[in-house]
């Protein structure tokens, strides 16, 4: 008996150590985990903005109210949370250097704000270090039980969400018609607000969103217009561009003489028509008109809107007036039909970028996504076209192109010229003084007023 408990004390003895040991072992770890986590929560804390944190609340808050009234809220929520109804959301400020053209990337465009970038080294890991913690925003958002019901519902309204950006009209439609009397619901929309404080957080995006989309869900101005100018209206707000055969009011065979261009802004012209109609404001501003050479033998690399691109300025109408026949071998401008509705991320905005002007976008992509879309802006001498600068766009720039010489007419709305964000020197998410328009080669100002007692302009 006495050794055999011996033998048990002993063995007690020993397995007591081994649980002690194992618990001491166990409370480390918990304790290094502890750590850890305190820590890293330490070490990020700084980064975290306002709306991060708010974000984080409202999550909270929106768990709390699944909890309080399990009948309604928290049927959906829960279903919206489980792992099998969760949709893949792509972040579109993951892997951004495939969001790029290539040549931009090294260099390789001209564009005087930006000669600088060619000189920056690392420049791949600056820009993604530039969009890490919206990228980690986005993450977070749509990992949460919120983010993915915001995204579904939009979704389930016919948001369309590509890779560059994201256009609402179907969304605005189907909650609230076509057309309404201002056109700016969305900006009070709680599922379009969220989105905007997550995806699209600079001043610029944030002005488009408030100032420019209302633009295209407001009632039509009554403008007096015959049936064959309100179609090229309709054309150019359903597209974002109109080819012109032959501009009225141009005198063709002087039209290399910069006076020729002048009669094509008196009151009544189908610019006027076509510019008013589609900014559809009281007010627009003509700012000016430049001359655009392309010689033979410029290509990708040499010139810089020979690369995929929304301008960055928002709404914004140009209209080209060519001097010689563009056809498909005289640089021709293409235009991705539609895209001119497209809220654009971020990391698409030319002022929005640690420097200005990363905004050349990968080809590839570009022709995915748009591939039918894209039309070439083909016309006679004293032809053209007009668009909306918002949408994306590029000069055809094959080797063996003729040169090229166009008029390049710039307009605004009023309240979008007079309240773009700006700000010198260069800051983030806001426009220099001296672009949209160039200060160069837009410095006119002439402002047009719709009458309304005779529906003219
Ligand atoms: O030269 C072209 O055809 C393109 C012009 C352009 O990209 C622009 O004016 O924004």
């Amino acid at each position: 008996m006495f050794p055999r408990q011996r033998a048990r004390r002993h063995s007690f003895g020993a397995m007591s150590a081994t649980t002690c040991c194992v618990s001491f072992g166990f409370f480390c770890l918990c304790a290094v985990v502890f750590v850890v986590s305190l820590t890293s929560q330490l070490y990020r804390s700084p980064a975290i903005s306002v709306k991060e944190a708010t974000l984080r609340t409202d999550a909270e808050q929106f768990g709390s109210l699944a909890n309080k009234d399990a009948d309604q809220t928290g049927s959906l929520v829960s279903s919206l949370c489980e792992d099998s109804a969760r949709i893949h959301i792509p972040n579109p400020f993951a892997q951004i250097n495939d969001l790029y053209e290539p040549l931009m990337l090294r260099g390789k465009h001209h564009n005087t704000t930006i000669n600088a970038f060619r000189k920056i080294r690392n420049v791949k890991i600056k820009i993604n270090a530039f969009w890490e913690s919206s990228k980690q925003l986005v993450d977070r958002f749509k990992a949460t039980c919120e983010g993915q019901g915001v995204i579904k519902r939009l979704l389930g309204d016919g948001l369309r969400m590509h890779r560059f950006g994201m256009d609402f009209s179907n969304v605005h439609q189907r909650r609230y018609g076509v057309l309404t009397a201002e056109g700016a619901e969305l900006t009070q929309d709680k599922d379009a607000q969220h989105i905007m404080d997550v995806y699209f957080r600079n001043a610029v995006t944030k002005f488009f969103f408030a100032n420019d989309l209302p633009g295209h869900y407001r009632e039509r101005l009554p403008l007096a217009f015959d049936l064959p100018d309100r179609t090229l209206v309709e054309q150019f707000r359903r597209d974002g561009f109109v080819r012109i055969d032959s501009w009225d009011g141009l005198d063709v065979e002087h039209v290399r003489d910069r006076a020729s261009i002048r009669p094509m802004l008196q009151e009544g012209s189908l610019l006027r028509k076509l510019v008013h109609g589609y900014l559809n404001v009281e007010e627009v501003v003509f700012t000016g008109i430049q001359y655009l050479g392309l010689r033979h033998g410029l290509n990708r690399s040499n010139y810089g809107n020979g690369q995929w691109h929304h301008d960055g300025c928002g709404q914004r109408v140009k209209a080209f007036v060519y001097m010689q026949k563009v056809d498909e071998f005289t640089h021709p401008t293409t235009i991705a039909a539609g895209s001119q509705k497209t809220l654009w991320y971020p990391n698409t905005q030319f002022f929005a970028g640690h420097i200005p002007g990363v905004n050349k976008l990968n080809e590839t992509l570009v022709l995915e996504e748009y591939g039918p879309m894209i039309t070439r802006m083909l016309a006679n001498a004293g032809g053209g076209f007009i668009f909306d600068t918002n949408a994306l766009h590029a000069a055809d720039m094959g080797p063996e192109h003729k040169k090229r010489e166009v008029w390049i007419l710039d307009f605004e709305a009023r309240p979008h010229l007079d309240n773009l964000p700006r700000a010198t020197p260069y800051t983030p998410g806001k426009i220099t003084p001296d672009f949209c328009p160039s200060q160069k080669n837009h410095n006119e100002r002439i402002h047009w007023k719709f009458d309304s007692s005779k529906g003219r302009i």
